[in-house]
């Protein structure tokens, strides 16, 4: 639960401080205590904007930096543009003067608290893009004062906080852990989770010096219920990208298993249904048409780059991304089996995709593994169209594309309709009735009663 008052302190007064830090740390820590610090949270997206209004809903002043003036104006408008975020909550916060936003990173030195959401992306060779960690932090170390708490939260590589973030930040000569404190905490969102928010999600914090430990810490425990602090920023860093990576890895493991079931003529959602009423040592992941989001397919190879510094070669990780990046190959490749039974080539065929948002009944198409496959059907000489009730324009890939209503003569006209996500509000019973022919690669139509003769599962 949160921190009381007195632990925060309890926890400053064994530390071994100068007496200038001790009183700059006991001041900082007797701010969050209080909720009177001044909270800047950089990155308004699906992790930072979360994030804000949480500090904002338990009384922290918080002022969100981002770049996109679009997103700094509907944030002080009260117009929330993050799905895992209540309408309500923001506007209410805005309209008392708790959130607002702004693009002036010459505003960083009025903040007590700095928490860092930016994106990790990586560039086309599969190596680590830092460049928004990099640039966010010149901005910071721009306008750095004694008693600053700042706190990377993106999901990123081991040594990124201290090895990177803290020499730029220690240029203008202050230095980490005694004038300014310097944490890393990962983000832990799964979009779209109804059971876990911001607040009740377990929460890492790691810093390299005591002092940014026990005030970054503290820091979160003002709004988030367990928070586990490690010894270092690194350890909380490797901490995160190995949850992705076991998600990466234990995906790839259930794709792997679709493609030998494909050989044996077995049901692998049949297998894995029935794996899965083990009680114990095993744990729920299905097949799909691959791993899209800007995690799972991204962050392990943050650690795969991280790990060839010390001649180590992270195999499972390597071998993870092989099998998840060759699904769209994969269901292309049944999708022709299909249309070649019945005489048809991809050339010329009408294909309706059914969902292109990476994950189900989320609004967000970037990384989605269905733009690969559409553009493969498309390279191909196929018509693709698509249904997305989240997805209103899909424009990845090269692609450009809006999504059609879904009507019986929509999926009757189409020669192969192809679940691609597997949204809760489509009305599989009906396409399932309609559809001359229908790939799911996500079992989507697992309940539609009775024989479904035009399906065939990935
Ligand atoms: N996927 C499968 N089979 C599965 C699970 C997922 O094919 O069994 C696919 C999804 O369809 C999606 C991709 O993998 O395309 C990623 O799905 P995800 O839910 O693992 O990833 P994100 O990016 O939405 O959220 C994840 C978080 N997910 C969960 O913990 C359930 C978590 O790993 C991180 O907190 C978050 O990424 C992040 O921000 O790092």
């Amino acid at each position: 639960m949160a921190e009381t008052r007195s632990e925060g302190m309890d926890e400053i007064g064994g530390l071994d401080l100068e007496p200038e830090v001790a009183a700059r740390v006991a001041a900082l820590m007797a701010g969050i205590q209080a909720q009177s610090v001044r909270v800047g949270v950089i990155g308004l997206g699906y992790v930072g904007l979360p994030f804000a209004v949480e500090k904002g809903k338990v009384g922290f002043s918080v002022l969100g930096f981002d770049r996109q003036q679009a997103r700094v104006d509907r944030v002080n408008q009260g117009r929330n543009y993050i799905g895992d975020v209540a309408d309500a909550e923001l506007a209410a916060l805005v309209a008392a003067g708790r959130l607002r936003a702004t693009t002036d990173m010459a505003q960083l030195a009025d903040m007590d608290v700095l928490v860092i959401a930016v994106p990790t992306p990586l560039n086309k060779n599969l190596n680590p893009d830092l460049r928004h960690i990099e640039a966010v932090t010149r901005d910071i170390a721009r306008h750095l004062r004694p008693g600053q708490l700042i706190s990377l939260e993106s999901t990123t590589y081991p040594g990124t906080t201290d090895e990177i973030m803290q020499p730029l930040l220690e240029a203008a000569g202050l230095r980490a852990g005694t004038d300014f404190f310097l944490a890393y905490s990962p983000e832990r969102v799964d979009p779209g989770n109804q059971r876990y928010s911001t607040c009740n999600t377990n929460k890492v914090v790691g810093a390299s010096h005591p002092a940014s430990l026990a005030l970054a810490t503290a820091f979160y425990r003002r709004t988030i219920q367990h928070v586990v602090p490690v010894g270092s920023a690194a350890a909380a860093e490797l901490c995160k990208v190995f949850e992705n990576t076991f998600r990466a890895v234990n995906i790839a493991l259930v794709n792997e298993l679709t493609l030998l079931c494909d050989r044996m003529g077995l049901n692998v959602w049949e297998v894995l249904e029935a794996a899965f009423t083990k009680p114990f040592g095993i744990m729920p992941f299905y097949p799909g048409p691959g791993v899209g989001g800007h995690c799972i397919p991204l962050d392990p190879h943050y650690l795969e780059w991280k790990a060839r510094e010390f001649n180590f070669n992270t195999r499972f990780i390597a071998l993870a991304g092989e099998i998840n990046r060759h699904m769209p190959e994969f269901v292309v490749e049944k999708a022709l089996r299909l249309l070649s039974d019945r005489g048809r080539g991809l050339q010329g065929s009408r294909i309706l995709a059914l969902g292109v948002a990476y994950k189900q009944d989320v609004d967000d198409p970037r990384e989605s593994p269905a733009g690969e496959v559409i553009r493969l059907l498309e390279a191909r000489r196929a018509t693709v169209v698509y249904h997305d009730p989240f997805v209103p324009r899909f424009s990845e890939f090269g692609l450009d594309l809006q999504s059609l209503p879904l009507t019986e003569a929509e999926v009757r006209q189409a020669d192969l309709v192809l679940v691609l996500t597997d949204h809760s509000t489509v009305d599989y019973a009906m396409v399932v009735r309609e559809a001359v022919q229908l790939l799911d690669t996500r079992n989507a139509t697992r309940r539609v009663p009775g024989p479904k003769p035009s399906v065939v599962l990935l």
